[in-house]
């Protein structure tokens, strides 16, 4: 039957490979994929180096789960994933992924916040940040040749959707080394984005 086509006659309608909670944006089905983040895989992302060397390395930040239903590279091919965010900081500088760009420039991806309270990071190839809030139901566009990084700056779990080509590949090897322009720390008057140079 080949790629689950019916051979004809009647058809059957298939229960769908994967379910979504929409609340938490938590995947189930057996395709689904999860990598986790844990302050020992982030060395060197957060600006207080003693603030973490403080704090138990098995703390989770943040974790992934993906779908790719087509093997990565395959050209018209999608990816769709959810990124669960912990609540929490580093020496006062709240809990974020590790920010990439993707390999293949041009790949865009689309965002979207199913739960929490965040704010996405977006940095083009000469360093100019810009900065979207994330709320529940907000969708966010990421153009070719930007970085994103996202920031859970409530606290309660920020949760969010994402959708991107099978062929953009993940480049972190820039923001490893220089990080975004931008850093979000935690003030009595709520996030706060300062320059990092
Ligand atoms: C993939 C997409 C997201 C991130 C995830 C974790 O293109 O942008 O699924 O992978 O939010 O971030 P990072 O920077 O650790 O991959
Ligand atoms: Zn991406």
């Amino acid at each position: 039957m080949g790629m689950g086509w019916p051979a004809g006659g009647i058809i059957e309608p298939q229960p769908p490979a994967v379910q979504i909670g929409l609340d938490s944006g938590l995947m189930a089905g057996p395709p689904v994929e999860e990598v986790r983040r844990t302050l020992a895989d982030l060395t060197g992302l957060f600006s207080d180096p003693a603030a973490l060397a403080r704090l138990p390395k098995d703390r989770l930040v943040y974790r992934v789960q993906s779908w790719s239903p087509v093997s990565e590279g395959t050209e018209g091919g999608l990816v769709y994933g959810v990124t669960v965010i912990e609540p929490g900081d580093v020496g006062g500088e709240y809990h974020m992924t590790k920010g990439h760009f993707h390999a293949r420039r041009e790949a865009a991806e689309f965002y979207w916040c199913y739960h929490g309270q965040g704010l996405l990071l977006m940095m083009d190839e000469r360093r100019r940040c810009r900065v979207e809030r994330m709320v529940p139901g907000s969708l966010h566009y990421i153009p070719g040749g930007t970085a994103h990084r996202t920031v859970n700056v409530g606290d309660t779990p920020l949760s969010f959707g994402a959708c991107w080509p099978t062929t953009a590949g993940h480049d972190y090897a820039a923001i490893a080394q220089r990080g975004f322009s931008v850093r979000v720390f935690r003030t009595g008057d709520g996030p706060r984005v300062a320059e990092a140079g």
